[in-house]
C-alpha cells in the first residue's frame, strides 16, 4: 500500500510563541505551583513549547477572578449592546490575525493550515458574530397566569461557566462554548485540552485587545484530572459544558452531582452511520464517505465512521472508496495541497493502529493502508476496511482516526436497525434521490444531526448534540444559548386587572 505523498522534513513554522501563561483576571500569570509542561509537534513528538500547568488552585484563582467579574460586573452588568460590541471587535481582530491564529492551530494539532485558515478560523470568527448578534436579543415573556396577577419571565446568566474544551477542534470548540457563554452575560473559566493550549492563549489576549474587562474570560490550560477535576467539582461554577469522551463526560457529570448540582451540557462521542441506499449516487456518495470519515485525520466526533452500503452498489463502492483512500494526500499539514495531516499524539496513534490491528484479526478486508506513514511523527495511512461485521470492535468503537469500516445491507429496515444498534447518537447521514426513503431514515434515526446527500454541514445558527451517550444538551444556534440562560419567574399582583 502506498500514499501518494511522503512525510518530508517538517516545515518551521515563523511564528513566535508569546502566550504560555495562565490567563487570570486578564492577566498572564505562571502557575500557582510553578510547574510547567511540555506542548508537542504532532508531525514531530518535538517540544513546541512549556506552558503553565494549572491545577485546583489555579482553578480557584481563576473561578474567583470569574466570580468577581459576575457579581460585582461589570460584564452581567454591562448594556448587552456594550457586551455585543465587544464580542464584534474581538471577531474583526480575530479575523485580522487569521494567519496566525490558523499557524498556531496547525502547530499544536496537525491539522491541514489551509484547512484551519480557510475553513475553521473563519467558521471561529462567524460563530462569535453571530452570538454577539444575539446578546441584545435575549428576553423574557410575560405570561397569561389564571388570577390577579402580571406574570413575565427573565431570562438571566447562570454566573460562573466552566468550559472544558478537547484537542481536536480547539478554536472551534472555544467558540461554540465561549460564544454563547459571553453572550448571556455568564463569565468564564476555561480549561483547555493539555494537547492543544497555545491557540485558545493567543485569542484571549486578543478578546482583552477588544475590551473585554479582567476576570471575564480566564483561561487554564492544564491537565484533566486536575484542573478538568477542579473546575468540574468546584463548588462557585454555576454550569458546566464539556466535549471530550463519554467516558470523561460521565466523571465530569458525576464532579458536577456530587459538588454543587450544576448543570452540565454533554457533547461527547460517536460512531455515526452513513447510509448509501440503492438510489444513491454512488460517485457523490463515496467522496462524501471518504471526508465524511477522513476529515481531521478522523478525529470527529461525528465522523462518519460506519459506512453502511446497500448490496446492489457495495462491490462498486468498496473500489472506488478504495482508490479514493490511495489517492489522500497526507504530508506535513504546512504544505500546500494537504488533506491529511498526523494523528494528535502518540497515544491516540498507539490507539488507532491497535483498531487498525483489531479489524484485521477479527477478519474484515483491508483494502488499503493499515500502517505508519513515515518514519516519525503520527502519521498513519488511510485505511479502508470492507467486510465488516456489526460485532467487529472497528464497527462499535470510536476510533477516531483515519479508518473507514465499509459494511453491506439488504434493506432499509436492516439498514435502520443497524445503524441505530449503537449506543451513541451523534449524527447520521443518509445517501438516496428518494424523498421517502430519506423521510423515512431522518425519522427513525436516533440521531442528533441528519445529514441528506451531505455531511459535516456546520453552520452557527443550526443546533448540534447528541442522543443517547453522545451527549446532553446542544450547541451552536439558538438552542445552544439555553444552555448558559436559567429563567426566572416574576410575579406581582395587579391592582386592577382590567387594566
Ligand atoms: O479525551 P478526554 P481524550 C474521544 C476519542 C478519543 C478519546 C480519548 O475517541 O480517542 O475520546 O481522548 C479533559 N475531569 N474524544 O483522552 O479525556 C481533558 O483534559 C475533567 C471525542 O483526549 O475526554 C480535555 O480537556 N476534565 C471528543 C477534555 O477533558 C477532564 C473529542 C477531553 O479529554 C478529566 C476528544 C477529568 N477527570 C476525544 N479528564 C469529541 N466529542 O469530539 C480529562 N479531562
Amino acid at each position: 500500500f502506498s500514499t501518494s505523498a511522503a512525510i518530508d522534513e517538517p516545515i518551521n513554522p515563523s511564528i513566535q510563541i508569546d502566550q504560555t501563561q495562565l490567563l487570570i483576571n486578564g492577566q498572564f500569570v505562571d502557575a500557582a505551583s510553578g510547574k510547567t509542561f511540555p506542548t508537542l509537534d504532532p508531525r514531530t513528538g518535538d517540544v513546541i513549547a512549556r506552558v503553565a500547568e494549572g491545577d485546583a488552585e489555579d482553578i480557584n484563582r481563576a473561578v474567583a477572578a470569574a466570580r468577581k467579574a459576575f457579581d460585582e460586573g461589570p460584564w452581567p452588568k454591562m448594556t448587552a449592546y456594550e457586551r455585543s460590541r465587544i464580542m464584534l471587535r474581538f471577531a474583526d481582530l480575530l479575523e485580522k490575525h487569521t494567519e496566525e491564529v490558523a499557524t498556531l492551530e496547525t502547530w499544536d494539532n496537525g491539522k491541514p493550515y489551509e484547512q484551519a485558515a480557510k475553513i475553521e478560523i473563519p467558521m471561529v470568527v462567524r460563530m462569535f458574530r453571530y452570538y454577539a448578534g444575539w446578546a441584545d436579543k435575549i428576553h423574557g415573556l410575560t405570561v397569561p397566569a389564571d388570577g390577579q396577577h402580571h406574570v413575565q419571565t427573565l431570562h438571566e446568566p447562570y454566573g460562573v461557566a466552566g468550559l472544558i474544551i478537547p484537542w481536536n477542534f480547539p478554536l472551534l470548540l472555544y467558540s461554540w462554548k465561549v460564544g454563547p457563554a459571553l453572550a448571556c452575560g455568564n463569565t468564564v473559566v476555561l480549561k483547555t485540552a493539555e494537547q492543544t493550549p497555545l491557540s485558545a492563549l493567543y485569542v484571549s489576549k486578543l478578546f482583552h485587545e477588544a475590551g473585554l474587562p479582567p476576570g471575564v474570560l480566564n483561561v487554564v490550560s492544564g491537565f484533566g484530572p486536575t484542573a478538568g477535576a477542579a473546575l468540574s467539582s468546584h463548588m462557585d461554577v454555576n454550569k458546566l459544558s464539556f466535549t471530550g469522551s463519554t467516558a470523561t463526560g460521565k466523571v465530569v457529570l458525576g464532579l458536577a452531582a456530587n459538588s454543587n448540582l450544576k448543570p452540565v451540557t454533554l457533547e461527547l462521542g460517536g460512531k455515526s452511520p452513513f447510509i448509501v441506499c440503492k438510489d444513491a449516487d454512488v460517485d457523490k456518495a463515496v467522496d462524501l464517505a471518504h471526508s465524511a470519515l477522513f476529515f481531521n485525520q478522523g478525529q470527529c466526533c461525528c465522523a462518519g465512521s460506519r459506512t453502511l452500503v446497500h448490496e446492489s452498489l457495495y462491490d462498486e463502492f468498496v473500489e472506488k472508496a478504495k482508490v479514493r483512500a490511495l489517492k489522500r494526500v497526507v504530508g506535513d499539514p504546512f504544505k500546500t495541497g494537504i488533506e491529511q495531516g498526523p494523528q494528535i499524539d502518540n497515544e491516540q496513534f498507539q490507539k488507532i493502529l491497535k483498531y487498525i490491528r483489531s479489524g484485521i484479526e477479527s477478519g474484515a478486508t483491508l483494502e488499503s493502508g493499515g500502517e505508519q506513514l513515515g518514519s516519525k511523527g503520527y502519521y498513519i495511512q488511510p485505511t479502508v476496511f470492507s467486510n465488516v461485521q456489526d460485532d467487529m470492535l472497528i464497527a462499535k468503537d470510536e476510533i477516531f482516526g483515519p479508518v473507514q469500516s465499509i459494511s453491506k445491507f439488504k434493506d432499509l429496515n436492516e439498514a435502520i436497525k443497524r445503524a441505530n444498534a449503537s449506543s451513541y447518537g451523534l449524527a447520521a447521514g443518509v445517501f438516496t434521490q428518494n424523498l421517502e426513503t430519506a423521510n423515512t431514515l431522518t425519522r427513525a434515526l436516533r440521531v442528533g444531526t441528519v445529514w441528506i446527500n451531505c455531511y459535516d454541514i456546520f453552520d452557527a445558527a443550526v443546533p448540534f448534540g447528541g442522543f443517547k451517550m453522545s451527549g446532553q444538551g446542544r450547541e451552536k444556534g439558538i438552542y445552544g444559548l439555553s444552555s448558559y440562560l436559567q429563567t426566572k419567574a416574576v410575579v406581582t399582583p395587579l391592582k386592577n386587572p382590567a387594566w
